[in-house]
């Protein structure tokens, strides 16, 4: 048990809020009108409140409900207790959703979701009460700011529902469009890397806007993620296309299995999100000789320090690593910030959801990204602090807009009544 007594957490406050999300399309349908997250709080007895951002589905919101005993009373050091007791004390439940996509929605990862919850606003009192940022916390930075990639979606120019005017960034469905919102991307914010969400046409017109890509932006990386909607046919089949095209393949095929088979028919690099999600799934990878990058997050990975921890094993067996992302705001964007900021052999640009988003709750407004990266903060902690108007404002989005669970399946059926998910499609 802790010995110290003169710190301790009060309570932990999560608010689940939305934010408008655009109609990005992916192998299981297409995002609605609004995107879910919780932000955690976790106050101490100094008054100080640590902060964190995670899912807002409701699996998750029932992890954090069931966690609010099991952290009175520790102090904001206490990573390892903490850990202990949610292992113990919070349960897998079935998801809420099949959606492979939505890790929000995964309950088997109830235990590693709520601790990296938890770890990262713990992180953050510790850094407010040392006057150190979580960097410093994590062993130190090895750049001053951290790579993101330029994340482009195939995706329609207003959603179905039309909950609110249509964004700025117009349809994207042929390489065309496809390239002048690659520009987009690099005339805001400086990326020098691309990558697409594919597995939503036939692969021929993806592996098409990939090379308009190429000639668009000769010497940018580039990246095609189908999100395994690609048979191991179809996948092999358009290896050599995109071995002249990509830096990695990420997760084109179902299954651990099916990536290692991928892996002898193509030069590339395979990397996923999908089939290395734990070190169990590691290991078993590792044994077959299937993926070669693995996309972290912390989110579901168990926190900053378990991700530092898969970095050390990646860097062991000779794998890269890199970050996924899902539709978030900058508390999840400098967190991400701090831990890639520390993760030495972190090889490639991380990917972002972040400015598909307009909306913050952070004093200050949205996170500046310059020449395709984020400055790792230097205030205490993570730097950051809650806007409570825009908190408030989110929150009663995310009362008013009725979405408990991510389902791109469902808001796709709007358009397409036949659509049936199906994996892998092509
Ligand atoms: O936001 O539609 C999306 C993505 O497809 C996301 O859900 C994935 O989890 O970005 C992710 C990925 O790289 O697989
Ligand atoms: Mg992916």
């Amino acid at each position: 048990m802790s010995q110290r007594r003169d710190w301790t957490i009060r309570e932990l406050r999560v608010t689940p809020i939305a934010f408008r999300d655009p109609p990005l399309l992916n192998a299981s349908g297409i995002h609605e009108p609004w995107a879910l997250r919780a932000i955690v709080e976790v106050e101490a007895s100094d008054g100080r409140v640590g902060l964190s951002e995670t899912y807002g589905d409701q699996t998750m919101l029932d992890a954090l409900e069931a966690a609010k005993p099991l952290v009175p009373g520790l102090s904001p050091f206490d990573l390892n207790l903490m850990e202990q007791r949610v292992k113990s004390g919070i349960k897998a439940t079935r998801s809420s959703t099949e959606l492979e996509l939505a890790p929000g929605s995964h309950g088997a990862k109830n235990a590693s979701k709520v601790t990296s919850a938890l770890e990262v606003a713990m992180l953050d009192l510790q850094g407010q009460r040392l006057n150190a940022p979580v960097a410093d916390l994590l062993g130190g930075t090895v750049r001053d700011a951290v790579p993101y990639s330029a994340y482009l979606f195939f995706k329609h120019a207003e959603h179905v529902d039309k909950p609110y005017p249509p964004d700025v960034w117009g349809e994207g469905i042929s390489p065309e469009q496809m390239v002048a919102q690659a520009r987009r991307f690099i005339e805001l914010y400086g990326f020098q890397s691309i990558k697409v969400k594919g597995g939503v046409f036939e692969p021929k017109h993806e592996i098409e806007t990939m090379r308009a890509l190429r000639k668009a932006f000769p010497g940018t990386p580039l990246r095609l993620d189908p999100n395994a909607n690609w048979s191991l046919k179809t996948s092999i089949e358009a290896a050599p296309a995109l071995d002249e095209l990509l830096e990695y393949y990420e997760d084109p095929t179902p299954g651990l299995e099916g990536m290692a088979e991928l892996a002898k028919h193509t030069k590339l690099p395979l990397a996923t999100n999908m089939v290395v999600t734990t070190f169990d799934e590691l290991k078993r990878s590792l044994q077959l000789g299937s993926v070669k990058v693995v996309l972290s997050d912390h989110h579901y990975w168990g926190g900053l320090r378990a991700t530092q921890q898969l970095a050390r094993i990646c860097d062991l067996y000779g794998l890269g690593i890199s970050m996924h992302s899902n539709s978030h705001l900058g508390i999840s964007l400098l967190a991400m910030t701090h831990l890639a900021a520390c993760v030495p052999n972190l090889t490639y640009a991380c990917d972002t959801h972040y400015p598909w988003q307009e909306e913050e709750v952070i004093v200050g407004g949205r996170v500046p990204i310059e020449g395709g990266t984020v400055a790792v903060p230097r205030k205490p902690g993570l730097g950051v602090e809650l806007d409570r108007k825009a908190l408030a404002t989110l929150h009663a989005q995310y009362l008013a807009c009725g979405i408990r669970t991510r389902n791109d399946v469902a808001q796709m059926r709007k358009l397409d009544p036949t659509f049936s998910g199906k994996q892998p499609r092509f």
